[in-house]
């Protein structure tokens, strides 16, 4: 194995071990609240089951998996990684947070679930964990943007390959969302975490998150629109529809991801109601670059089941190669996201939000989101990306094929109950279905005991996925590398090099975070306030 593929193999490993765990813990969860009394059942496991499995998937799985997935761009597509001491640097340091974190977690001292909003109190550790998860990220954007130049002096005036244009942009998204978190952390919450000050203001603190919140939502999907754009119509035989749209796409990214963030914070007090319409604005606009992509990828697709002799309207789709996992993944992945993608269009409309927020739809919008469209994206590009890494073909590969429509399956039978229960008023975040007996909760069981039933099946999904992995690596014998190839685009004329101008478009999306944060923060910072001692609810 060469160095660089060592290093993404590293990645990768530790994103597997976290999504193991993790969804152990899903499974228990949704049972739990179908009302079966599991051993050990109670509130407060329930909780720190909850927080555990927030973090380990939504922090821990995402970020070692996205930036696997950068240095094998940097390697694949620009032909080499820079600054490999920082890439292992960054891996150790975030490493060991997330061991730290894990720690603090499964001590019991710390549930205070991955958004962990004051004035819920965790140990120290737990955010000195999570800092160091994020200062090895950070090390990753630094050798993401190191390789990028060396690869620019080496190649002055050349379009950067497509991939790793995906790539600069969720690595510029991640700085700009993680200096909002940043702030929360170092300055809001450690010193009050610590003992040093007493008290801390929930908003300020709640605020200065979802600036990174939502934008942590793209350093999510980007990684995988990266391989829906540049992978997936090589794997089908097609073609990608635009290059230039696609750096199109990706600079909006850049611009609408982060000035958005109080559509998290609809029913927040100090924020003034004109502030909110402005991110409202914002993220219909951030809608827009995804609805491009649902029309490119889609185009890429149907052209590419034309040319396998997919006839008439639809003739195309049954063409397409269903029984390899790496597409039947991203091809649910994408039908579960125009799902997905409704419901945040749902969300983000004020009104429609006070019907939604803090309901259980809201974790069937994320299941949706996060847990499908970027979750099986990634789970499918394990079976892509294993036998060219390691030069071991996949080891069960019935089972590699089944796996992605039992995520599928399942996260139906999962999400859709969720949104429906949502819809009947069922908080998110309970410990149990009955609500101890409360009336309205009648009509949620049958949509919990569905849920639950999914939760099954995405659990055995979860382990064919993993036992398919480990006996790639462990049985199967090794031969030929195939190498990793990238999609060409249909039409050819390239794209106007403003696109690839990374520093103008990060100094303008500065511009407009300092447009929709500087005064209402401003406000906050100076309003009275009376602030809130730290809370432990166990
Ligand atoms: Fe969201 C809450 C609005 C996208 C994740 N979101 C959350 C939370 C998470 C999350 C984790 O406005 C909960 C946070 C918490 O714990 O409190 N979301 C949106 C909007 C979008 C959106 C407008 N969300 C995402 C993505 C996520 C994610 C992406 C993770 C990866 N979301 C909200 C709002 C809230 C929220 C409010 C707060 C709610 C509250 O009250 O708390 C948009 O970006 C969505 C755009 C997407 C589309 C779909 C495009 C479709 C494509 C595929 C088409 C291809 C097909 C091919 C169909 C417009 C690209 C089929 C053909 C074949 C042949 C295969
Ligand atoms: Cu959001």
């Amino acid at each position: 194995m060469t160095p660089a593929m060592r290093l993404v193999m590293a990645h990768v490993w530790v994103a597997i071990a976290a999504f193991a765990v993790g969804s152990l813990m899903a499974v228990m969860q949704a049972l739990s609240r179908a009302g079966v009394e599991l051993p050990f059942r109670s509130a407060e496991l329930y909780y720190l089951s909850v927080t555990a499995h927030g973090v380990l998937l939504a922090l821990v799985f995402t970020t070692f998996f996205i930036m696997a997935i950068g240095y094998l761009v940097s390697e694949t597509a620009l032909g080499r990684i820079r600054g490999t001491v920082y890439a292992w640097t960054g891996f150790w340091v975030a490493l060991t947070g997330t061991l730290m974190t894990t720690a603090a977690i499964l001590s019991g001292t710390s549930t205070v679930l991955y958004t962990f909003y004051p004035p819920l109190l965790a140990h120290p550790t737990f955010y000195l964990g999570a800092t160091m998860l994020v200062i090895g990220s950070w090390l990753w954007c630094a050798v993401m943007i190191y390789s990028y130049r060396d690869w620019r002096r080496v190649h002055p005036g050349e379009r950067v390959p497509l991939p790793m244009h995906g790539i600069m942009t969720t690595a510029i998204i991640w700085i700009l969302a993680t200096s909002g978190l940043a702030f929360e952390v170092l300055v809001l919450i450690l010193p009050w975490a610590t003992g040093l000050v007493e008290k801390i203001d929930p908003i300020q603190a709640r605020t200065y998150f979802w600036w990174f919140g939502h934008p942590l939502t793209y350093f999510w999907l980007l990684p995988a629109y990266v391989l829906w754009y540049t992978l997936i119509p090589k794997v089908v035989g097609g073609r990608l529809f635009s290059d230039a749209l696609t750096r199109v796409v990706f600079v909006q990214f850049i611009l609408f991801s982060t000035p958005v963030g109080f559509h998290h914070q609809f029913t927040d007090p100090g924020i003034s109601g004109g502030w909110k319409l402005l991110h409202t604005f914002t993220t219909y606009a951030i809608m827009f670059p995804s609805l491009v992509t649902a029309f490119s990828v889609i185009a890429s697709l149907e052209g590419a089941g034309r040319a396998r002799g997919g006839t008439g309207r639809f003739g195309w789709i049954g063409k397409l190669p269903w029984r390899d996992p790496f597409f039947a993944s991203v091809a649910l992945a994408m039908v579960t996201f125009a799902m997905g993608g409704f419901g945040g269009a749902i969300n983000a409309a004020y009104a429609m939000n006070a019907m939604v927020h803090n309901t259980a739809w809201i974790q069937g919008h994320f299941h949706l989101t996060v847990g499908t469209a970027v979750t099986l994206t990634f789970m499918g590009f394990t079976y892509y990306m294993l036998p060219r890494m390691t030069g071991r073909a996949i080891a069960w590969p019935r089972v590699a094929m089944v796996q992605p429509y039992l995520w599928f399956g399942g996260m139906m039978l999962f999400s859709i109950p969720n949104h429906i229960a949502g819809l009947l008023g069922m908080p998110r975040r309970i410990y149990t279905g009955d609500f101890q007996g409360v009336e309205a909760a009648q009509a949620w069981i049958p949509f919990t005991n569905l849920s639950a039933i999914g939760g099954v099946v995405l659990f055995v999904s979860a382990m064919c996925y993993v036992g398919t992995v480990l006996a790639t690596v462990l049985t199967s014998p090794e031969g030929e590398r195939e190498t990793i190839e990238y999609a060409e685009a249909l039409a050819t004329q390239p794209a106007a090099p403003l696109w690839d101008r990374f520093g103008f478009w990060t100094a303008v999306a500065v511009v407009m975070i300092a447009i929709a944060y500087a005064r209402p923060l401003y406000h906050l910072h100076t309003m009275a306030w009376y602030g809130s001692r730290g809370f432990s609810p166990f």
